[in-house]
């Protein structure tokens, strides 16, 4: 089966048995409890709605066939998918090796929760330069983090070249393909071992549920992690993994005109006086350029932009737009647009911005599927 054909069929097979209604759309089975007959027979193998639910578990086989994984696991946010992830496969000690440009969020995750209060440490480095990274490692390296492209600079790294070192030096690489979605992207076929996404972005695509997810198909890392699904309980909701299934079924629809009109958005940014710098990996001069061509088969929906004159007329130009909404968050079909150094990356000290790029006069689009000519528009009279 092609891969858009199984994206909208997996997890959703009509039961045509006797006594079952032969839903077309799995219903939203928002029961807690599961009866059974006999006290160690489970009902459909379901007991409790944390431990398992026929609807998340519908979204799950789902968001595995999304990664061409074995397993996918659903979480109630992006952070709960990190937080499992890190209580099972991390001890006091270890230590994570990460792109040192991630969402702010999984920034402070990682050093004001897990290094702080559990030990767990992390060096950060620029994960697009392979030799700095593969420098980087030490002996307490459990975990490779990578956020490519990355959030908010939008920095590509070889996921391939990077599995092999990891592989080499026994150390488990994650990706979080939140910023391409798995339409472009697919981390395990390039030797990643888990990937990891916030649901709430382009695989949701609606702006209308939190969500997160793992994919993987080694099964050793699959049971710690589902045993933790169920024992730290971050679990998704019923509705909202509705909701996920009935956003993927139109991913590969809305990731093309995504691209479609970040491309276009990026070719009038770049020409345009008031903007000093445009970070998109499908701009040929984007420095991750090749290696983007190689390993994805999109560039995706997100850009960044350095506009000229400061935080000033980065503030007055976003209360200028029209169309686009001024709001965290991205991937939904809907523009966004937003100020990192203010907004989603503000829990990062100015320093430690500084220190990776994120500037004040830094701004981030989530191009949505609109008529671009309407959003060029937009961008143009703001930017006048
Ligand atoms: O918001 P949540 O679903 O918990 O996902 C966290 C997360 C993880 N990884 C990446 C790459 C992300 O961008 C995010 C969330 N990001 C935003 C809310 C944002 O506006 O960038």
């Amino acid at each position: 089966m092609k891969y858009n054909t199984k994206i909208i069929q997996e997890g959703e097979k009509p039961n045509l048995k006797e006594g079952a209604y032969g839903d077309v759309s799995i219903p939203i089975h928002l029961s807690s409890t599961f009866a059974r007959k006999e006290v160690e027979t489970p009902t459909g193998g379901y007991e409790y709605s944390r431990s398992g639910n026929p609807t998340r578990s519908a979204l799950e086989k789902k968001l595995a066939a999304l990664e061409l994984a074995d397993f996918g696991l659903a979480f109630s946010s992006g952070l709960a998918a990190t937080t499992t992830l890190l209580l099972s496969l991390t001890k006091s000690g270890d230590r994570v090796l990460a792109s040192d440009d991630l969402y702010g969020g999984t920034k402070r995750l990682f050093n004001r929760v897990f290094d702080k209060q559990y030990s767990v440490k992390f060096s950060y480095v620029d994960t697009s330069n392979i030799s700095g990274l593969e420098k980087a490692i030490k002996s307490d390296t459990k975990l490779i983090w990578l956020e490519t492209p990355t959030n908010p600079l939008l920095k590509i790294s070889d996921i391939k070249a990077i599995a092999k070192i990891a592989k080499k030096n026994n150390i488990l690489l994650v990706v979080d393909n939140t910023f391409l979605s798995p339409y472009f992207q697919k981390p395990l076929t390039l030797g990643a071992d888990i990937v990891l996404h916030s649901t709430t972005k382009y695989i949701n695509g609606h702006c209308d549920s939190v969500g997160g997810a793992i994919m993987l198909s080694e099964s050793n890392v699959f049971e710690k992690l589902k045993f933790n699904q169920n024992a730290v309980g971050a679990i998704l909701s019923p509705f909202d993994s509705f909701l996920t299934i009935r956003g993927i079924k139109t991913l590969a629809l809305r990731m093309e005109r995504h691209q479609e009109n970040a491309l276009r958005v990026a070719n009038f940014l770049s020409t345009h006086p008031k903007v000093l710098k445009v970070y998109y990996p499908g701009l040929p001069t984007h420095p991750g350029y090749d290696i983007a061509k190689k390993q994805m088969t999109g560039f995706g929906g997100m850009i960044s932009f350095e506009i000229r004159g400061g935080i000033s007329t980065a503030k007055r130009f976003l209360s200028n737009l029209k169309l686009f909404a001024l709001a965290e968050s991205l991937g939904g079909v809907e523009s966004l647009i937003e100020h990192p150094a203010k907004m989603t990356h503000a829990s990062l000290s100015k320093q430690e911005r500084e220190a990776v790029g994120i500037t004040d006069g830094l701004i981030r689009v989530s191009v949505g599927i609109e008529d671009a000519r309407d959003l060029v528009k937009d961008l143009k009279q703001a930017l006048k």
